[in-house]
């Protein structure tokens, strides 16, 4: 079962539960994480509330793929993951090392550490949804995707569903000095979720999950590649675990996981491009790129 945001014929974001039929019910609460909250003052699963829903409605004549989806939650804050998949820990060598293909650093000592990469990503004014826009940075010639699968968490950091992320990031700010990591990862929509949340109660096991990242330039796939969620080197619990220590997490906070999918070291986005997300039962992502510059010629 996938809850998803849509925007109905008044505009207002509506609540709704697509079922594997591809039906769409619409719930009678603001936004996930109250249906999230409302499960548990009632002592059920959100599972078991959508049902009762679908028992008692008709689902709308619209079909999925016919609606403005919006993003599935407002995150408060988006955490990420860093160097949790052998072809990141692998693509970051790369880029710190100015291409040598066997060098050895701080990437890997990570990769195998007990305490893992985890760092601030976005807030939910700089996260966009579905269809819309993400952007490039206007100082990097390094850009790209990175689809990761996220974690939706509740306060005390239980995993309450499953969406998908792009971890946007600029390959050359972060290899020509760590510290620059912010910069290579938080701009102006340089993330995006969507466009579904999964329940987390309807996933016997998510280390099954299949994702695949699809770039398409001037209407033709550029690359393309497919990795699984059985390839991660840690445990979703454990990198929730570190993310909630000596911290305060808020409802409806998404961690992402880490990407286990690199395009060639020679590619970078561009404008006009368009990114493709999937994840096998959560859905497709899809995202217009756009640069900064020809955003800011067109609004003169
Ligand atoms: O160390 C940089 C971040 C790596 C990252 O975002 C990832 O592995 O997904
Ligand atoms: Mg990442």
């Amino acid at each position: 079962m996938r809850i998803i945001r849509f925007l109905n014929e008044q505009s207002v974001p509506t609540l709704a539960a697509l079922t594997n039929e591809e039906k769409v019910y619409v719930l009678p609460q603001q936004d996930f994480m109250e249906l999230v909250r409302t499960a548990e003052e009632q002592e059920t699963t959100p599972l078991a509330l959508v049902e009762g829903v679908i028992a008692t409605s008709n689902p709308i004549e619209a079909k999925a793929s016919e609606l403005n989806i919006i993003v599935p939650i407002e995150a408060p804050e988006v955490w990420a993951s860093g160097v949790t998949y052998e072809r990141s820990r692998d693509a970051r060598n790369y880029e710190a090392t100015g291409g040598k293909l066997d060098a050895t650093t701080f990437y890997d000592k990570v990769y195998d550490a007990e305490r893992p990469e985890i760092f601030f990503k976005s807030t939910a004014a700089r996260t966009v949804g579905p269809n819309q826009d993400v952007y490039l940075r206007s100082d990097s010639n390094w850009q790209i995707p990175e689809p990761e699968l996220g974690l939706v968490l509740n306060k005390r950091g239980d995993i309450v569903g499953y969406t998908i992320g792009n971890d946007m990031s600029c390959r050359d700010i972060e290899g020509e000095n760590p510290l620059y990591l912010p910069q290579a990862k938080m701009w102006k929509n340089s993330c995006s979720l969507g466009p579904a949340i999964r329940l987390a109660e309807t996933v016997e096991d998510p280390y099954t999950f299949k994702i695949t990242c699809r770039i398409y330039r001037n209407g033709e796939l550029n690359v393309e590649g497919s990795a699984s969620t059985g390839q991660l080197k840690r445990k979703f619990d454990e990198l929730v675990s570190f993310l909630i220590r000596d911290n305060e997490l808020f409802d409806g906070t998404v961690l992402l996981t880490g990407t286990c999918i690199v395009p060639p070291n020679e590619f970078t986005l561009e404008d006009g491009d368009r990114i493709e997300i999937e994840i096998s039962g959560i859905g497709v992502l899809n995202n217009p790129v756009k640069s900064q510059a020809a955003k800011s010629v067109a609004a003169q």
